[in-house]
Order: structure tokens, then sequence, then C-alpha cells
């Protein structure tokens, strides 16, 4: 056995591949032709930000799309697998910043390292749909797509209270900011801000968005979940309340039956009422303004209130309720006012005993049973539904929901109220005050307010001296000549906007772009977009279950929606959603040392391994704690691909990830583990060797009769492996089992007693040949090799050759027919398989389990012998009776 050189392996195909590429793809050439009238399939990973730096989970994702990107093209699709970069965004300004190199040139050096490790673990992209979203050839089409919106009333500018990131100077959506009200990226606590700002309507989509994920049955639920989640439809009534003078107060309520329980009205800060009051009221003026400079603090400022000395009339009894301004209520959910029942609800009642709104609580609603819940502010409020009390009138008695019914009813009937859906996504914000964006392509103009930027004009492109801060908002605005420019309507002075995009808008249709990246007239062509959409499989991480994916799936309908592709010839029909199947890639954890007694992590360095393979401690002696978490520099515990790939070769590396768990766990990385996959690759090399010049490519299906037992047995051996692993590849993603049948196989192979006699076995040639070509896709530079020395020099790729076909035929295990007597006489003919032929008692109980033994061999019978004629062909037992 000679051991296989992995780095010349590599090195000789990746050289070889980008010759045949540069050549027209002369490698591939029998697969285009193959696929011209084949199924489409597009398998599309999340684009990186280029960072510069390859991590474990870039190295995870790639391999595991670059595979399937090999396996479906063997399997004869026309497959897409693209590659692109989300080059805009923050750290390339800040790096600006710190170290004074242009977000330009810091963005073009990461790409180029970038692509080069992307070479590095052999992923074959298609490098000729790359794009890049700081390019103005790409984003002249974000560009465009946000004024097509605009002009479709989906994008438009209000004013609004922003989250405003003090350390990143700039807004960030709703999306952005965590539940602890601190932003995604700084980390910073977000504070509040009045601009005006651009929106995308997605809340035009929010029933849709909602009901289509109960479509995607190939999502994770998990992440379909999530998005429910955050998009929260909510069924509940609106009741409108008069008011002395001047418009009513409209209220939103997930409980009408509790309409009698009413005691005072909470509008939001920014409701039109709070504003006006603020006007004449000095103690509402004060309580709005401190909301500004104690935005830190969430928690207690949302807990205070100020009365407005304003009533609102109840909508039945007439009776009169206190209006009230708290930032509990939320200016931009429901009506942006609450009905406040504090005996019922748990923020009312801590809103009302902390500012002393009423006295005593009133409660409507009785639990089913008991009359508990009702009393003082001492105890606590009854939420739960039950039963309403004499304190609701007519409806006195009533289930809670038979009374939200009827007390809607008698809304409608009066015109004071009626039911409503309302959900809790907001529309999408995505004005930013940074640099390195796509710049929002409107114009301001004195006499005709906004104006879009002619398409003919565009791309808008980022001036290069805007001088990058990181201070004091928009450095678009900065650059005076920039800003300036003429109205495209009157003709007169105007200004650009100053902000760009949120980067999300760019990711939220690069994969639309990526089937027609050349295109200069349009951002991609109808047909094509048709064809090839939606993607068939995305693979990425789980972090963009909300943000991203949500973002992609608004785009896709309301591109859909505008008419810029149908996706009527793409099955499923009228689907308009981006991504057929998800697969969410877990992540990669490092191995991680901490001293037991400091709890200080350990660098690698400081723990050496005991002969048995025991990791402890060099200074101390003692085992270190062992466990495995995210990779990151504080625990030591990050792995660089670059140092994996270089000891182990990229074949390994990617076949460890393979087979270190499924794609959608999370994946303990070992390295010591990887020497398995090594071995089995020079295991496989060396038969590849063996059958070197004797080797005859089979054609895929074998006649079985004139096969010696041997031969059958391996070809039914390797038919279940094409059969499972083939399923593994195409159904489950279960790359591991999927090895696990290759490492079978090739056990199966080098125990046959003749390993050398193949010129003669086309069975051991098939074999072979379908080992190989199955494996190709997982390790490429190994599988050309080897196929290379099967098949001599100068043969096609491996990559060019169809995937091995499952031989039904090959897994049927021979039968004969037993002729089964009882005392003489012929009962019953039973196929049984051939290797109990001539197997005595092992045939016989064959016989009596078989479904004639039944019926004619019972328990209570007494057999006293059987009698085996032909060899076993007829079997004759003598039963007593
Ligand atoms: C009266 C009431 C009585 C309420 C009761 C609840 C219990 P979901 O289900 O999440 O949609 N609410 C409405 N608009 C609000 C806003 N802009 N900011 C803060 N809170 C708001 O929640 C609906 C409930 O949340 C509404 O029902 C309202 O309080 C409150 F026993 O109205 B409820
Ligand atoms: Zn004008």
């Amino acid at each position: 056995n000679i051991p296989l050189d992995f780095k010349s392996v590599e090195e000789k195909w990746t050289k070889r591949w980008s010759a045949a590429k540069l050549k027209g793809a002369s490698l591939t050439s029998n697969v285009s032709d193959r696929s011209r009238n084949a199924n489409k399939y597009y398998i599309l990973s999340m684009f990186p930000y280029p960072s510069g730096m390859l991590h474990m989970g870039h190295v995870r994702v790639y391999t595991i799309s670059d595979t399937l990107a090999r396996f479906r093209r063997m399997l004869g699709y026309e497959v897409i697998h693209p590659m692109g970069w989300d080059a805009f965004g923050l750290p390339a300004e800040n790096a600006a910043i710190e170290r004074g190199v242009s977000p330009a040139d810091w963005t073009r050096n990461n790409i180029a390292t970038m692509k080069e490790q992307m070479a590095m673990i052999l992923t074959d992209f298609d490098w000729d749909r790359e794009v890049t979203t700081c390019d103005p050839a790409y984003y002249k089409w974000t560009q465009r797509i946000f004024i097509d919106l605009y002009n479709a009333g989906l994008a438009y500018r209000k004013n609004a209270t922003v989250n405003w990131d003090p350390v990143d100077q700039t807004v960030l959506a709703n999306e952005q900011v965590d539940h602890e009200g601190r932003s995604w990226r700084s980390g910073a606590v977000v504070e509040k801000k009045k601009l005006k700002q651009w929106f995308f309507k997605i809340t035009d989509f929010a029933e849709e968005l909602l009901e289509d994920l109960a479509k995607l049955d190939r999502w994770p639920e998990r992440v379909k979940q999530m998005q429910r989640h955050w998009i929260s439809k909510s069924r509940g009534a609106e009741f409108i309340f008069p008011l002395a003078q001047g418009q009513p107060i409209s209220v939103f309520t997930s409980r009408p039956d509790t309409i009698y329980g009413v005691q005072y009205i909470a509008i939001s800060p920014e409701h039109h009422i709070a504003i006006e009051s603020a006007k004449s009221n000095p103690d509402v003026a004060a309580y709005i303004n401190s909301l500004d400079v104690t935005a830190k603090d969430h928690e207690d400022r949302d807990k205070l209130g100020v009365f407005t000395g304003a009533y609102a009339k109840h909508p039945f009894n007439h009776s009169d309720i206190p209006i009230w301004v708290s930032s509990y209520v939320v200016s931009d959910y429901g009506t942006g006012a609450v009905m406040g029942v504090p005996a019922h609800d748990e923020r009312d009642w801590a809103f009302c005993q902390r500012n002393h709104v009423v006295d005593k609580p009133k409660f409507v609603v009785r639990p089913m049973q008991t009359n508990d819940g009702e009393g003082t502010f001492e105890n606590a409020p009854y939420t739960g539904l039950g039963q309403l009390n004499e304190a609701s009138g007519e409806f006195h008695g009533m289930t809670s929901n038979d009374a939200m019914h009827a007390i809607v009813n008698k809304a409608v009937k009066e015109s004071v109220g009626n039911w409503t859906t309302k959900y809790r996504l907001r529309d999408w914000l995505l004005s930013r005050q940074r640099y390195w964006g796509a710049p929002i392509p409107m114009i301001h103009c004195p006499e005709c307010d906004v104006v879009p930027v002619p398409v003919q004009d565009l791309p808008v492109k980022l001036p290069k001296n805007a001088p990058l801060t990181g201070k004091g908002g928009s450095p678009l605005s900065q650059d005076q000549e920039w800003v300036n420019c003429t109205c495209p309507k009157c003709g007169g002075p105007a200004k650009r906007d100053t902000d760009t995009m949120d980067t999300f808008v760019d990711s939220s249709w690069y994969y639309m772009r990526y089937v027609d990246p050349h295109n200069r007239n349009e951002p991609f062509d109808a047909d094509k977009a048709s064809h090839y959409l939606p993607v068939d499989i995305y693979i990425g991480g789980v972090e963009h279950a909300i943000l991203h994916l949500l973002y992609a799936r608004f785009l896709t309908k309301s591109l859909h929606k505008i008419g810029l592709f149908d996706d009527s010839l793409s099955p499923p029909k009228g689907h308009a959603e981006p991504f057929t199947t998800l697969l969410t890639q877990g992540m990669v954890h490092g191995m991680t040392f901490k001293d037991p007694v400091t709890q200080r992590f350990l660098k690698p360095e400081e723990v050496e391994k005991t002969p048995s393979g025991e990791p402890i401690i060099k200074a101390t002696g003692e085992s270190p704690l062992v466990s495995f978490e995210k990779m990151s520099k504080s625990k030591y515990n990050g792995v660089d691909p670059k140092t994996t790939i270089r000891t182990h070769g990229a074949d390994a590396t990617r076949l460890h990830i393979l087979y270190k768990a499924p794609p959608s766990e999370v994946l303990e990385w070992e390295d010591d583990s990887i020497i398995g996959m090594r071995r089995w690759l020079n295991r496989v090399y060396n038969l590849a060797r063996h059958a070197e010049g004797t080797f005859n490519p089979t054609s895929p299906k074998l006649e079985t009769a004139q096969m010696t037992k041997e031969e059958k047995d391996l070809y039914r051996f390797t038919n279940l492996t094409i059969q499972s692993v083939t399923k593994s590849l195409s159904q489950d993603f279960g790359f591991n089992t999927a090895i696990a049948d290759l490492i079978k196989l090739t056990n199966h192979i080098m125990a046959l007693p003749e390993l050398l006699n193949i010129a003669s076995s086309p069975v051991y040639a098939h074999s072979l040949q379908s080992l190989v070509t199955m494996m190709a896709p997982m390790a490429p530079s190994v599988g050309e090799e080897c196929w290379e020395l099967l098949t001599k020099h100068g043969s096609t790729s491996i990559f060019a050759q169809t995937w091995p076909t499952f031989d039904e035929n090959g897994i049927r295990v021979d039968e004969f027919n037993c002729t089964v007597q009882v005392n003489g006489k012929m009962r019953f003919i039973q196929q049984t398989p051939i290797e109990l032929l001539e197997k005595g008692q092992e045939l016989e109980q064959y016989l009596k389990s078989s479904a004639g033994g039944a019926k004619w061999l019972h328990d209570g019978q007494n057999i006293v012998k059987a009698i085996h004629v032909q060899g076993g062909k007829v079997v004759n037992f003598i039963v007593k009776p």
C-alpha cells in the first residue's frame, strides 16, 4: 500500500479544473449536454460578508452546498451553484475610520483572500455568476428595485421615533434590537430619536407571509415558528370612545368581554391627542420630554404615566373615563391606545397601582367555578376567561366567549366598534446614516418634495470623498458637491437623500441577480427568473431565521406582485416564495479546556496528552475540564481551517465535516477524528491503484444469472449502498450515513477473497466504479485521482460521469419453489430463499412459519419428522394424529 499524497493530488486537480474551466468548462461538457433538457436545481449557500477570514462555519456550509451541487450535476440536473459577497456594511466603514483604508479597497482585498480560501476547500462555485453587492453594477439594481417599490406604493417616508445606536451612530430596524433593547451589532443600549426615514411596507404582506409559511413544508419548524411569532397575528375588537370634543379615541383589545371593566384609557406619547394635550398641559409636556432623557432605563419609564385632565365616554354606559398618557402603550401597535382594565390585565393593574389611577379595580369577569379573584389592589388581577358578573348589565351570566360575541354585536349595531385583526409586524425601516451602503436614490426638492432619481441616471454612486468619522450622522451629507443636484422634475436646485440602505436590502434579492448576473438592462430577465426560481435548497445559519429570511420572502412577494417575474412557470405554481427547502446548519464548536481550580480557559499549548490520549495540564499535571463550545478568541478553542487543510488535506476535512454530525446539529470539532477519514481515503485510493490497468468501465446494470455467489453478494451489497447513499444525499441530507455506507462498501470489497481478479469480473469493476463515483462529490480531488487511475490517463472527469443507478434486480435474493407435503399429500408451495436449500432444520423452521405452514403445520400438531427429497425441493412432514 502506498500512502496517498493528498497535497499533490489536491494541487494537481485544482490546476486541472481551473485550466479546464478556462477552456470553457470542457471538463464537464457532457454534463451540460446531458442537462440541456433536464430539470434545474438551484443550490444556494448564504453569501458571506467579506471579513477576510473564512472560519469553520463557512467551511461547513460550503462543503454541504458543494457536495450537493456535484451530486445533483451527476444526477443529470441543470445545477446552478453561485457565490457572491454581501459586501456593504459597517466593518468596512469602521476599518476605514480606524485605519484610514478605503472601504472599497478593504472589501476588495478581503474578497480576494476569501476566494482563495474557498478554493482551498475545493468548492466548485459558478464564479461566472458572482455578484458583489457594493459593486455599482449590482447596487444600481438595488436602487432600481427601491424605485420600483416606491412607485408601487411599497416604499414611503415618515417621521418616526427610531432606534438609534449611539455607538454605531445609526438607526436600527426593530429586528436589529434584542429583547433587552440592545443593538444586535454593537451591543449598545438603543436610544430613541425622531427622524424622517424610509420604510418598506412589509406589513402589506403580513397575512401572506404568515399564511404561506404553511406551504413551506421543507423548512425547519423552528424557523417557521420564529417567523410566526415575529409577525404575530392577533384577533380582537376595536372600540370607539367619544370625547367631549374632537376625534374619538379608538382602542384595540383582545378582551371585548371586559368592556365594562374599563377604568381609564391610556394612549401612547406619540398619539395625536397626547401631542395636542402637551401643548396646553405642562405635566403632559414634562412627561413626554422626560422620555427622551430617560430613554435608557426602559423598565422604569414604562411604568409611569400622566393624566391629561381629559375624559372620554364609555361607548355603552357613557360614564367618564380618564385619559392617561404612558409609554407602556406602543405607538405603532393596534391603534396606539388601550382601554385600561386593571382588574383583568397585569400591566393595567401595575400601572394603576403605581400611578394611583383609581382606588379599586372593577372586576367584571369571575372564574367559572369560584368567587376568587375579586378584591383590592393587594390581590392580583384575574386574567383568565370566565363568567361575567352583574357589573356587565345585560351580559351578566354569559361566559367570556359568548359575551365577546354579544358585546361586539352590540358595538356593531351601535356603530361603536367591530372585530379586527392586528399584526405585531412593523414596516421595515431601511434608512441608515452610514456611508458604506447603497445610496437611497431619491432627490428632495423644495418645490416638488420627494422625486425618484430617473432610472437612466442610476446608479447613484457613492461619493469618494465623504469624510468617515463615525460621528454625527450621514457621512454623505458632508459632501456638498455630491448632495447638491438638480430636481429631475422642475429643474430647480435640489438635494440628494444622504442616507444609505440597510444592507439587508442588498441581501434580500441577490439570489435573483444570480440567475442573470450580467444583465445591463434590468435586475434580471423575467424568463430566467421564472426558470431558475425558486431556489431549491438554501443553506445557512439559523441566526437569519427572522431578519434575512423574512425580508427575502417579502421582496420575492413584492417583486412578484409588481410583475418583475412570473413564478407560474416553475412549480409549485403561484408560490411566490424564494426558497423551497431550507437547511439551517448547526454551529461548529471547538474543544475547550478549563482549569478546574482557577476556572481559567487554557490555551492548547498549556495542555498535553498522556500516552493513553488523556489531556492533562502541563503546569499542574491535573486533568482539565473539557467541553465543546462556540469558538471564540477568549476561550482559545478556535480552529483555523487553513491549518486543518494543510495538515489533513481538503478532502479529509470535508469528509470529517460531513461525517461528524448531521448538518443541522452542532458539530464538535476534534482534529483527532479526521484521521479516520484519511484512512478511508487511503484505502479507496489503494483499491483504485490495484485495479489500475486492468479496470474496464462497466454498464450500470449487470446480468445476475452468470454470477458466482460472491459476485452476487457484492452486486447486492453495492446496489443496496447505491440505494441508500442516493436517498441520503437527495432526501434527508444524511451525509454521515452516506459516508458510513460507503465505508462499509469499501470494507466489503477489501474482504473479498480474490482482490486481484478484477479484469475478469465486471461485478468487481461495477462496485469499485460505484464506490469512487459516490465518494467524489464529498471528496472531489481523491475521487478524480482514483477515477484517473481506473480509467487511465486522458479520460474525462469523474464529475462528467452519471451517478450510479440502482438495480432492483441486483438486490433480489434468489428463491426456489419448495413443495410441501403433509403425510405424503401435497399441501402448498412456498417461495424460499436459495440459501435455505439443503439446510434441513432451518428450512423446516422457515416452512413452518410461512402462511401455508400456519394452516397445515400449526403448533398443536405433532410433527414426528420431515423427509427431504431432491435436496430439499420437496419436504414431506410426517404428522401423528
Ligand atoms: C383590554 C384588555 C383587558 C386587554 C384584558 C387585555 C386583557 P395582543 O393579544 O398581543 O394583540 N394593547 C393593545 N394595543 C396596545 C398597544 N399599542 N400597546 C400596548 N398594549 C396594547 O394584545 C392585545 C392587548 O394588548 C389588548 O387587549 C390591550 O389590552 C393591549 F383583561 O385590552 B387589552
Ligand atoms: Zn422640483
